[in-house]
């Protein structure tokens, strides 16, 4: 009954399917915001954030990490998945339950049973950092889904087609917000509008978006 009402006036539902292959999932890691940022911390502990170099020569501006038993690097010799962090020479720590059971639930809910990521990737974008289109590419298997989890301030992000030439559509991406990415919609070009400037009551002036891939 009362569902009903709040679904009638709620202007940001619960699921929401954004191309074939795409679910957003509105809120969804809102209940674990502070165990979700309490093991955020513990990993920066071990792998702090570091702005990397494209095999161009250019360093990113957004700055990254990883948990998991492999993690994305790019250095000028390309990119790819290592389990030795460059910078400690240690492995990447561990993937944390809590962020685990999020990922592997949230792609339940959007169809993709049983996914095993192996890898998650930390993003951090600090007010003016953007990511270009690209597609995601260097993992093994495009058959499982990648679940992104969106943590502070707001991002316009943009999700293109299969040619890079395909014309962007442009949305909002909020703190809780996970999206699960799979079928047709594994390999399309996609990137983030700069960051805007602004104060996240949790997380201050940066957003932090997390990647969970199933890259062996
Ligand atoms: C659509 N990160 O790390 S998450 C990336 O917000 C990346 O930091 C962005 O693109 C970020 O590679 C976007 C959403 C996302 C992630 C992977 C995708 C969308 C995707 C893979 C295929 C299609
Ligand atoms: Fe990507």
């Amino acid at each position: 009954m009362g569902g009903d009402l709040f679904e009638a006036i709620d202007p940001r539902p619960a699921r929401q399917p954004i191309a074939e292959g795409a679910t957003l999932l509105r809120g969804f890691a809102l209940a674990d915001e502070r165990e979700l940022i309490a093991a955020l911390r513990a990993i920066l502990a071990e792998a702090p954030f570091r702005q990397m170099i494209t095999p161009g020569g250019h360093t990113m501006s957004v700055a990254m990490s990883n948990c998991g038993a492999v993690g994305w690097v790019t250095d000028r010799k390309g990119y790819r998945y290592d389990a030795i962090d460059p910078d400690s020479g240690r492995p990447w720590p561990p993937m944390p339950a809590v962020l685990m059971d999020l990922a592997v639930r949230a792609a339940s809910e959007a169809g993709f049973a049983n996914f095993h990521p192996d890898a998650c990737l930390i993003n951090r974008y600090v007010p003016g950092a953007k990511m270009s289109l690209h597609q995601d590419k260097d993992e093994a298997d495009f058959t499982a889904p990648i679940v992104s989890v969106s943590l502070g301030l707001p991002a316009v992000f943009m999700f293109g087609g299969a040619k890079r030439s395909d014309k962007p559509q442009r949305f909002a991406l909020e703190h809780g917000d996970v999206v699960a990415w799979g079928g047709a919609a594994r390999l399309a070009f996609h990137g983030v509008a700069a960051l805007k400037d602004g104060e996240h009551p949790l997380l201050g002036r940066q957003r932090i978006n997390l990647t969970f891939r199933k890259a062996r």
